[in-house]
């Protein structure tokens, strides 16, 4: 089954299937006639289009890829023609009275063209606006029928596909994506018991407790209102006022100013399903779990400046990283790991697992790692495709059932009926990207845009016209809620309240910052100062300091200092004596505790060159990274090709101007005196150097390219006077263990003993 999912439909086989591979450029000057119109190529055959509602799903296919199959629209070797199907004969001129004439509003082929323009834009969601996504699927490792009957977890082995859309939150459909932010971790499963969306963050926490405060949250962060600034930012007025005056935010504050809120790439960032959501087996036994997605690559994160960069050089670097990624055949993959507890341990939690500003730490209930997902093919269309897909928490199957999280509540809700305006009508489900690999069967009918042709003259249930059907489950075979009681403990009365436990806001605040290596630490420091730097209220600056001397009185010490004012007496606290927490420290929150297996497997990695390299060295390093599975690129101060001492040609894939530094994960200088003379004469190579080094990167300098180095100013050892193992510098003849050592410091976490505050040098 893993060979047919991963290379049925996968990737590498895309573009045989619509005739690319053979589609025929015309030789410059021949003029080529146009063909006949084909008969019967219409990709809405009757034949494709029963995959989709026919047959059950089979097991190894990657069945929602072979069902698109039926809307993939192919036009090599067609004539253009208008959406009745009408060829047409010039798509150059409108239809005029005389050359120098008006235009006629009888050419339907003009009004038609502009019509459809005009109509091309939806709206954009109203967070996370900003994503990418791709196919694949979900493997099984074991079955897991002792917690759960849901499909995907019943055998070991077993196949169901995905669609995964990653995004950021804030900013809008074109903004950029290194933008401080918490990203979206968006996954369909399309089970063979209908579609479950597992829609989480790359946060296991979320700023509120409560969906009622979900519009004030958005509004606050998203452009203020009056002069829509800034664009995919928290650093600003309205979000800090919002969340300073919600000290629940205080968790998920830490984490947004951590650096998982920059990461390297999509496919080096965890997912979670934030929520505590409840499995159900066949004897309606049930436990309570929490979900956590695992790069296998490991978590890596950007460095601000860097990421600040990169979003003017490359706002699309993230939806690059992973379209490129997967166009090579390198396909991300996450393990799906559950935390799996009892209602019983629930209750002694320090906490409350309803409460989605808490997680529960590894260290009280590990994480079981259950299956992987597969990322193995890009879309066909972006719009088709990533921007009509929608996800909704509502979408659950047999075997999953939801808690009392008042946050998840809320979002029930919420997704079903955005998409409503988002994708215009109710039948958004039928979107070839929507729609179930499971039939449908059901006497909803009509409403915008619907698809399927409904037979028969009964859509109402009970029925003795239709024999019945579509026949109601039952409980053997439908979805079933756990039967629970409302609130075991307190009455049930309406009111509008929380639970205690809701009121400690800050203990797992407290928590994450204590579990965090001294960079990270300095990380989440410097994040908090620019971000409220960027706050023109002092009040609201102060506000959040005081609320801070609750979580980390050494942070707010620290942002006092640093944002020039006096420590502020703490805020007072909801809860002053909270429950005592199970652990002070969880290794398990830092992004080092993650850090993959060392491999530098996609790493790209700038490889300098000029007239005069040593080519010999050169060609080693080049050869050497693409051994291991990273990408080398070769970087010019213009394309063309480079020649080396010996008379090897190389040629620039990319320019210093087109391709700054920042925008690789390490650097190579080469050897050859005159071709580090041309370079040391170009301020972009000095600028290189320098942005590699203090975005703590691996360099690799190769005999006279040392030079290169002190002409940047780059200090040769840690500001604690030890040696960097981040800065290699070899000379011909050490070429090979030099490269070994390269590779080996790529692979682990950045070196951040480079940092001082402020950067000094
Ligand atoms: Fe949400 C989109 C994740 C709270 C209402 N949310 C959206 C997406 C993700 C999340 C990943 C994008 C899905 C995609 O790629 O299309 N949201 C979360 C998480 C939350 C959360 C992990 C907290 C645990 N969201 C949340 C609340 C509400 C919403 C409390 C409303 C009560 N979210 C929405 C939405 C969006 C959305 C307005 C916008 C576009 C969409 O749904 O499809 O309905």
């Amino acid at each position: 089954t893993q060979a047919l999912a991963a290379g049925m439909m996968s990737n590498a086989n895309k573009p045989l299937e619509h005739g690319e591979a053979h589609a025929a450029t015309p030789p410059v000057g021949v003029t080529v006639s146009p063909p006949s119109r084909l008969p019967g190529a219409s990709t809405l055959s009757e034949q494709n289009f029963s995959g989709k509602t026919g047959t059950a799903a089979l097991e190894g296919v990657n069945a929602t890829i072979d069902t698109l199959d039926r809307v993939r629209v192919d036009s090599t070797g067609q004539l253009l023609t208008t959406n009745q199907g009408v060829a047409i004969a010039d798509n150059q001129n409108s239809l005029k009275a005389g050359a120098r004439g008006p235009a006629l509003l009888e050419d339907f082929i003009l009004r038609e063209k502009l019509t459809h323009f005009d109509h091309e834009r939806i709206p954009e969601r109203i967070v996370h606006a900003r994503g990418s996504g791709a196919h694949g699927f979900f493997e099984c490792y074991e079955p897991l029928t002792k917690f759960t009957k849901a499909a995907p977890f019943r055998e070991a082995g077993k196949v169901t596909p995905v669609f995964a859309r990653f995004s950021t939150v804030a900013g809008e459909r074109g903004s950029k994506d290194t933008a401080r932010d918490v990203r979206g971790f968006a996954v369909k499963f399309y089970t063979d018991e209908g579609n479950w969306d597992l829609v989480g963050n790359n946060m296991p926490v979320f700023f509120i407790q409560d969906a009622i405060k979900f519009p004030d949250l958005v509004h606050a962060v998203k452009p203020e209102p009056h002069h829509q600034m800034p664009q995919a930012a928290s650093a600003h007025d309205t979000f800090w006022d919002f969340v300073s005056l919600m000290p629940e935010s205080t968790h998920m504050l830490m984490w947004l100013m951590s650096d998982r809120a920059i990461p390297r790439s999509y496919r080096m960032m965890q997912g979670f399903g934030v929520h505590t959501f409840r499995m159900i087996n066949e004897a309606e036994e049930s436990v309570l779990v929490k979900f956590h997605w695992q790069p296998k690559l490991g978590t890596h994160s950007q460095v601000w400046e860097e990421a600040v960069k990169i979003s003017g050089a490359d706002p699309d670097f993230h939806r690059r990283d992973l379209w490129e990624a997967i166009e090579a055949g390198e396909y991300p993959e996450w393990e799906l790991g559950l935390q799996v507890f009892t209602e019983e341990q629930a209750e002694q939690f320090s906490f409350d697992i309803l409460d989605a500003t808490k997680l529960i730490p590894e260290e009280l209930v590990p994480v079981q790692v259950v299956g992987r997902m597969v990322l193995n093919r890009n879309p066909d269309n972006f719009f088709a495709e990533t921007e009509q897909v929608a996800f909704c928490t509502a979408h659950i199957v047999p075997g999953l059932d939801f808690t009392n999280d008042p946050l998840l509540a809320g979002r029930i809700h919420s997704y079903v009926d955005t998409q409503i305006s988002r994708l215009g009508g109710p039948n958004f489900h039928e979107l070839p990207i929507n729609a179930p690999v499971a039939q449908v069967h059901n006497n909803q009918r009509d409403g915008m845009h619907r698809q399927a042709i409904h037979r028969g003259r009964v859509a109402y249930e009970p029925n003795s016209l239709a024999g019945g059907c579509p026949f109601q489950a039952g409980a053997a075979q439908g979805f079933t809620s756990v039967a629970r009681r409302i609130d075991a403990k307190a009455s049930a009365d309406k009111s509008r309240i929380k639970p205690e436990k809701f009121a400690d806001h800050y203990t797992q605040a407290r928590l994450f910052f204590e579990s965090q290596s001294e960079a990270e630490k300095a990380h989440i420091g410097n994040a908090f100062r620019f971000e409220l730097s960027k706050v023109t209220v002092p009040a609201i600056r102060e506000r959040m300091v005081a609320s801070l001397v609750n979580a980390s009185p050494e942070l707010a010490a620290r942002l006092a200092q640093d944002l020039g004012m006096d420590l502020p007496a703490p805020l007072p606290k909801a809860l002053e004596n909270p429950a005592s927490p199970e652990v002070r420290s969880s290794p398990a929150l830092s992004l080092l505790a993650r850090p993959g297996d060392g491999g530098i497997r996609t790493r790209k990695v700038a490889v300098l060159i000029a007239q005069g390299v040593e080519g010999a060295s050169l060609a080693k390093v080049v050869s050497a990274l693409m051994a291991v599975g990273a990408v080398p690129r070769l970087i010019g101060a213009r394309l063309g090709t480079s020649v080396g001492i010996g008379g090897e040609k190389f040629a620039a894939d990319a320019t210093m101007e087109n391709a700054p530094g920042f925008l690789f994960d390490a650097l190579v200088l080469p050897d050859g005196a005159g071709a580090v003379e041309a370079l040391d004469a170009d301020a972009h190579t000095l600028e290189f150097v320098r942005a590699q080094y203090w975005h703590c990167k691996t360099i690799l300098a190769l005999g006279a390219s040392q030079a290169l180095l002190s002409e940047a100013q780059i200090p040769m050892t840690l500001p604690d006077g030890s040696a960097d193992p981040g800065l290699i510098l070899a000379d011909a003849a050490e070429a090979d263990a030099a490269i070994a050592d390269f590779i080996r410091a790529i692979g682990a976490p950045r070196h951040f003993g480079r940092e001082n505050d402020p950067p000094t040098a």
